[in-house]
């Protein structure tokens, strides 16, 4: 099988999808024998602050960013229902993965979506306007449904930092990993690598990880400039982590 066969893409199906019972629609618009494409790993996310903060870094200076995080983070659409706010996250793996998914769910903006592309999943999104506590209109929130990767390499960022190995079958991972050798916990920001009260494991000794992982969390003890932030590494272990504060 040449690389491009193998070629994997994530997927979250949004809160407003959630809200709007469109998940069924969802998967069946991607379903295999539409796209001709597998199901990799598959996982059910309260998505905490902080792992919203890592998959939208791009964004962070943009006006509309706390909004995003507050739409992922399911508070946009579940205010009073902390326990409804989820994102179903998706890899699916096949032939060009990433374009055969991004053709499918259409353009950003739901309303050049159904302008451009009826029948594409974000064409059945919607436009929010946002407000100021004073209730003036400062900009716009796109609730689009589906996040899919844009590029391979944005789908490899994305694809490390929701699942680890262990979240798909062997015969589905794409990158590198490797056994943990150290002693990894996480607290408030700051990496140890022996136990501390209040703090989360991140990896243990034997644990499999993303090699990618290993290597930042490597280089971060060290002091030494990482590929990633810990933050970044840090967010995954950290998914459905109830002792971690929002
Ligand atoms: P896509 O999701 O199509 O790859 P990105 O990565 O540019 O688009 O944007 C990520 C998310 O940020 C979008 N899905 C959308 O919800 C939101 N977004 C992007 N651009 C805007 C904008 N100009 N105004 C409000 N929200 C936006």
């Amino acid at each position: 099988m040449g690389n491009n066969e193998r070629e994997q893409t994530l997927v979250l199906i949004k809160p407003d999808a959630l809200k709007n019972s469109l998940t069924g629609y969802v998967l069946s618009q991607l379903s295999e024998f539409h796209t001709g494409l597998r199901f990799a790993a598959a996982k059910i996310v309260h998505v905490n602050r902080l792992l919203a903060a890592e998959h939208y870094a791009e964004h962070r200076e943009k006006a509309f960013y706390g909004s995003l995080l507050e739409y992922i983070m399911g508070e946009s659409h579940y205010p009073d229902e902390p326990h409804k706010r989820r994102v179903i996250a998706l890899v699916y793996q096949g032939p060009d993965a990433v374009q055969k998914v991004r053709d499918i769910v259409g353009p950003t903006n739901p309303h050049v979506a159904r302008e451009r592309k009826p029948g594409s999943i974000r064409a059945l999104g919607t436009i929010v306007p946002i407000k100021d506590a004073a209730g003036n209109v400062i900009g716009e929130r796109m609730d689009n449904l589906i996040h899919a990767s844009a590029t391979p390499a944005e789908a490899e960022r994305e694809i490390k930092l929701w699942f680890t190995p262990n979240d798909m079958p062997p015969c589905m991972r794409i990158y590198p990993t490797a056994e943990c050798d150290a002693l990894y916990y996480y607290k408030a920001g700051r990496l140890y690598t022996s136990y501390v009260a209040g703090g989360v494991c991140l990896l243990a000794p034997g644990d499999l990880a993303w090699t990618s992982d290993l290597e930042a969390l490597r280089r971060l003890q060290a002091g030494e400039p990482a590929a990633c932030t810990l933050e970044t590494v840090a967010a995954k272990y950290l998914i459905n982590e109830d002792r971690l504060e929002d």
